[in-house]
């Protein structure tokens, strides 16, 4: 069985795929976004699959690849085009050459012409393809910089991606219409710029008059991927550092029962239960504030220089509540993982309720 999942990075409009064998939970992701790393690795965890490579089907312009720091919180291999200019990777890709993931591998093509380095991804049975900017729905990826070259692009569609069986579906590095996936018979009928009867000679002219502006990530996204994402100095993928705090792929962040109970002091216990259960047969933590979620919209007496923890029965409600109380503008917070359930399975300090 092969897992699938297209995500999406709304910023720069990247596709990032995640392939993964049902049988060992062997995964790839291609094209990771940087920023996007800690929903990626959420999305690991919970379908509980161990990241193998990440694969590059280029060297990005307008994003930073999620590569170097996936391999440094994952342990995954960097794989890239072994023609793109790149530095500290794992493994160099030539073409027809494969990556295994558990029973199922990719086999990368060489499809140079968005840039000089640019691979395409055929997944072993030739179902799906993934053409980075190759390729794109009804369009293709830009030739006026990184030894793009718009005759190595069409040569490079006609030879390797049209030459892919026609119910091949293909999955591109970005759309801008919030388009999905398309298929070799598809494109081949219908890319204005590369379909039907359009010459080489066509597809040139059609590419010399684009006329876009450079990607605005550019000058901090070219040097950085040339290096698998790695940049100099302190980044963060925008992960709160007050706490061991876990994104879900839900996108709530959690922290773990017992930190907190450690932290007690420095934190504000928000309860978002309603009174009677509050005073129930669960108990509550100690020091904690009722708050019932009806009413977490008026953040009542809280206090902006503390962080604060959300509590519920089960870390449902609490999660809502930790997302509004975001979205009022405090920026440390996080949902109790588990609710009063879990606190008290771990036997954790409480305040009334029963044995
Ligand atoms: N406005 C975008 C431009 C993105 C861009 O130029 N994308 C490249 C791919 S890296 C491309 O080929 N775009 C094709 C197009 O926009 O038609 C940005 O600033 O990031
Ligand atoms: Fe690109």
């Amino acid at each position: 069985m092969l897992i699938f999942r297209q995500l999406f990075d709304p910023q720069s409009s990247t596709y990032t795929y995640l392939l993964a064998c049902g049988d060992s939970g062997d995964a790839v992701l291609i094209d990771p976004v940087f920023e996007q790393v800690p929903r990626d690795s959420a999305l690991m965890r919970e379908l509980g699959l161990t990241l193998r490579f990440t694969l590059e089907t280029h060297v990005h312009a307008d994003h930073v690849t999620g590569a170097a720091l996936l391999k440094e919180r994952l342990g995954s291999a960097i794989a890239t085009a072994a023609a793109g200019g790149t530095e500290g990777a794992d493994r160099y890709l030539a073409d027809r050459d494969r990556i295994a993931f558990g029973g199922r591998y990719l086999e990368a093509r060489l499809t140079p012409g968005h840039t000089g380095g640019c691979i395409t991804y055929v997944l072993d049975n030739e179902s799906m393809a993934f053409t980075g900017d190759c390729l794109l729905i009804r369009g293709c990826g830009r030739t006026d910089f990184q030894e793009g070259d718009p005759r190595a692009l069409y040569r490079s569609v006609h030879s390797q991606i049209f030459a892919l069986p026609e119910s091949c579906l293909l999955y591109p590095g970005h759309d801008y219409r919030g388009l999905t996936v398309t298929s070799v018979a598809e494109e081949k009928r219908f890319n204005p710029r590369l379909g039907g009867q359009l010459s080489e000679d066509d597809f040139v002219g059609f590419m010399r008059n684009l006329g876009l502006a450079h990607p605005k990530q550019m000058a901090i996204a070219v040097p950085a991927n040339l290096n698998c994402g790695r940049r100099k100095g302190p980044i963060s993928a925008g992960e709160p550092s007050w706490g061991p705090l876990i994104l879900t792929f839900a996108g709530v962040w959690e922290i773990e029962p017992h930190w907190v109970e450690e932290h007690l002091r420095e934190l504000q216990i928000v309860d978002v239960r309603e009174a009677g259960e509050f005073d129930g047969p669960l108990g509550h933590i100690p020091g904690a504030r009722l708050m019932p979620l009806g009413t977490v919209a008026a953040a009542a007496g809280l206090a902006r220089d503390r962080p604060i923890v959300t509590v519920c029965r089960a870390g449902g409600r609490s999660a809502q509540a930790s997302l509004l109380l975001k979205g009022l503008g405090f920026d440390r917070v996080a949902n109790l993982a588990g609710g009063m359930l879990r606190w008290r399975a771990q036997n954790l300090l409480v305040e009334g309720g029963s044995e």
